[in-house]
């Protein structure tokens, strides 16, 4: 009797242990934990996590290369990927959210695709006891409410792409701005820190949205030259991909390469073919290679270690005289 209430107990604490390190089975009756609480630890691998990661979108090159950093580091560490595209809709990312806490993944990585709308969502995470790390664009939710923000300082690249216009027009003109989706962390930002640095005598005649792709971007800039033909002596874009759509439009229009000068962010292989071709006089970087730092991040959170709320990521600015010599170093 005594033998087999003690193979009963190893069974039921082997259990618990695999149950502790693999996915959890969501149920009704669990207790609510908080994120602090070690997931599986404190000897997790990479092979134990499941980590979901809701995309928002597919919208440009950056977005292409911050996905395939996703993908490629979960297949090398063995680190089960939940992944899904949004289509750059909120409705969507929350969809997901609520699929990937309902399958009860480790931890979940989430780029958001606009600031607010997110409380609700990341205290049912909280109730279930996964942590959400906030990768890329921020969100305005209590910084309680997720474990970790990792990604871009948005309002230093918005603040480095002023003081390259500051230095391209040292006396003043006017410029336009094509702005990234209305209300994301990265369209806020970048406006915020260009706005604040920029010389009072330029000035933004017009802001309006390209929503981060070629697409959009080309009507946007169809429609600022004809309604601001020879008024502009400069183009500031919150990302390369609609620089490139607008340079189309800007060559249509009969305009040469340095007519306008033009600044972007991000530092694709995209923005820095328009650096060699005349049209952008300098990139600010905004690296889209976070899956390795996220899943060292997401163990951690597994193991019950301590991380830093805030990880921001190194960048710098390219500019147009070293784009030929740099773009087959470019990843992405
Ligand atoms: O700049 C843009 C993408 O959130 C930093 O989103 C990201 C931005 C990036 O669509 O190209």
């Amino acid at each position: 009797m005594n033998k087999m209430f003690k193979i009963f107990a190893l069974v039921m604490v082997i259990t618990m242990m695999l149950t502790a390190c693999g996915s959890k089975a969501a149920g009704p009756a669990a207790a609510p934990k908080t994120f602090g609480e070690a997931k599986c630890g404190p000897n997790c691998t990479y092979k134990d996590m499941t980590l979901c990661y809701p995309q928002l979108g597919a919208e440009s090159d950056w977005r292409t290369a911050n996905t395939a950093s996703f993908k490629e580091t979960a297949a090398k560490l063995g680190v089960k990927l939940i992944f899904s595209d949004a289509q750059q809709k909120q409705e969507n990312q929350i969809s997901a959210l609520r699929s990937c806490i309902q399958q009860g993944v480790n931890v979940i990585a989430l780029p958001p695709v606009v600031e607010t709308g997110w409380d609700a969502v990341l205290q049912e995470a909280k109730t279930a006891g996964i942590p959400v790390i906030v990768v890329d664009r921020s969100v305005s939710a209590d910084g309680s409410m997720y474990a970790a923000h990792i990604g871009s300082d948005m309002v230093i690249e918005g603040e480095r792409s002023a003081a390259e216009f500051n230095k391209l027009l040292p006396n003043g003109g006017n410029i336009l701005e094509l702005s990234g989706t209305t209300g994301s962390g990265a369209a806020v930002g970048r406006a915020k820190g260009f706005r604040a640095k920029l010389n009072a005598n330029i000035k933004i005649l017009d802001s309006q949205t390209g929503n981060f792709t070629r697409a959009e971007g080309k009507p946007v800039m169809e429609a600022f030259l004809k309604k601001y033909a020879g008024q502009i002596q400069g183009v500031f874009f919150h990302n390369d991909d609609m620089a490139i759509g607008a340079v189309e439009a800007i060559k249509a229009a009969g305009i040469k390469p340095g007519d306008l000068k033009m600044v972007s962010i991000d530092g694709t292989r995209g923005g820095f073919q328009l650096m060699i071709d005349g049209w952008l006089q300098a990139d600010v970087e905004c690296n889209p290679l976070l899956g390795p730092q996220v899943m060292d991040l997401a163990l951690k959170l597994m193991n019950g270690q301590a991380i830093a709320h805030e990880a921001l990521t190194d960048e710098t600015v390219y500019y147009a005289d070293k784009a030929a010599e740099l773009l087959p170093t470019r990843k992405y």
